[in-house]
């Protein structure tokens, strides 16, 4: 089994098959120090916890993890709080940093003798329809290289080379939704103890706790601009200022210790498999960071792929191979659809003309009905923390 990737889904896959004495090895680009502190995900859905638990791999989200379960809204009209624990599914995330969950996968799987490549590069994956596909990458001295196996997971981001792999015919959904973010990590404890979204007139804000000394914060700003645009002072100044310090009290400054621009945007391929090459994670789609699914859903799709295998490899039944693409995809969609509705609470078009004034009334409306209507309530917290 030759693993792409070693973000959450080939690294949780990994984990799983190896456990189940199923030999694998994971191909990854980047060197172990890059991937055990790229900075992303911090929240897990309870769902995700679970599935790390079942596995032995949430020691340490378990150990020092922080429960979640409250996100304040502030607009131009004021402010409310949902308490999620009670409402939906009754369910909380845990606020884990993405890159101590993959330090923890890394430790685990090499401590259990598993194969991680560290600098090796996959170029591409072929004869994904024949017996054994292979594939091809350059090692991490620069000499070329082949690896062969019965099955091919590709987990290697948006950007990787399983995607560039699939045959004609795949289907590939794609929306740039027009929205940029200043994705910006920060060296000082949280502000509130809440997930903070500010739907501002002059573009979203948001704040998520990473620990109890680091806050990840997200800034609306103009398509194109680059990540180093803004001095620290008026990123903190603009924070403060959609985030309502005036009435709420000034947020908690500190250096910005990463910075990122992300560009929101929506992608799903079909199917997810295609003879012995299976897509999960942002390999099989993206969904914008609005609704926090990405990690997420990485590590729902992988354990669905190690089942599947396990069966496979272990019993010849191919049900859960056969159905993993059709599952994941429900998964998939729905994740989309919810991060859709997110986008379109938090953002509006700027300026007054006629088209501006009618989406941003639609838009306080959707506050109002998530402020004051339980119904709506408990939808929005099944979807914010399910997967
Ligand atoms: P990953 O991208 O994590 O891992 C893929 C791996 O493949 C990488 O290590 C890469 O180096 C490697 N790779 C790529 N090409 C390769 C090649 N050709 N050869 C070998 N290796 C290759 N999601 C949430 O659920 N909650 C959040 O709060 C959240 N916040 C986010 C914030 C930011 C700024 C970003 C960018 C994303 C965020 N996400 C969030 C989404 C994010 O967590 C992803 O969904 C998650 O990393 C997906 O995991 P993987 O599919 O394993 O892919």
């Amino acid at each position: 089994m030759v693993i792409l990737g070693a973000g959450p889904a080939g690294l949780v896959l990994g984990n799983i098959l190896l456990d189940r004495g199923i030999d694998c090895v994971v191909l990854e680009r980047a060197e172990r120090a890059h991937v055990q502190t790229r900075a992303r995900a911090g929240f897990l859905a309870a769902h995700t916890v679970r599935v790390l638990e079942r596995h032995g791999l949430a020691d340490g989200l378990l150990r020092n993890g922080q429960t979640h379960h409250t996100c304040e809204f502030r607009t131009k009209d004021g402010r409310f709080r949902l308490d999620y624990s009670g409402l939906g599914l009754g369910e909380p995330h845990t606020v884990y940093p993405q890159q101590a969950l993959v330090t923890d996968l890394v430790t685990r799987f090499l401590a259990r003798g598993g194969q991680l490549r560290f600098g090796t590069e996959v170029l591409a994956v072929h004869d994904a329809d024949g017996e054994r596909p292979e594939v091809a990458v350059r090692e991490a001295d620069g000499r070329p290289g082949r690896w062969r196996a019965r099955y091919v997971a590709g987990c290697d981001g948006r950007h990787g080379a399983a995607r560039h792999s699939l045959p004609p015919g795949t289907t590939r959904h794609h929306r740039d939704l027009g929205i940029t973010w200043l994705g910006l990590l920060a060296d000082a404890p949280p502000s509130m103890d809440a997930v903070g979204y500010a739907a501002h007139d002059r573009g979203f804000a948001g704040h998520m706790a990473r620990t109890s000394d680091i806050t990840r914060y997200y800034l609306q700003c103009a398509p194109g601009t680059p990540a180093d645009a803004w001095s620290e002072e008026r990123i903190w100044d603009e924070l403060d200022l959609r985030m309502g310090a005036d009435k709420y009290g000034a947020l908690h400054r500190g250096r910005i210790l990463q910075r990122s621009v992300v560009e929101l945007a929506s992608d799903v391929l079909e199917p997810l498999r295609h003879g012995a090459l299976f897509l999960a994670g942002d390999a099989a789609a993206l969904i914008s960071p609005s609704a926090a699914k990405g990690a997420n859903l990485a590590v729902l799709e992988a354990e669905l792929l190690a089942h599947g295998l396990i069966d496979e490899l272990t019993t010849g039944n191919t049900d859960g191979l056969d159905g993993y693409s059709a599952r994941c995809l429900t998964h998939i969609w729905r994740a989309q659809e919810f991060s859709h509705w997110m986008i379109r609470l938090l953002h509006g078009p700027s300026g007054t003309d006629g088209d501006a004034l009618f989406h941003n009334s639609l838009r306080r409306a959707r506050l109002t009905s998530l402020r004051t209507t339980r119904s709506q309530q408990d939808w929005f917290a099944e979807h914010y923390v399910g997967v």
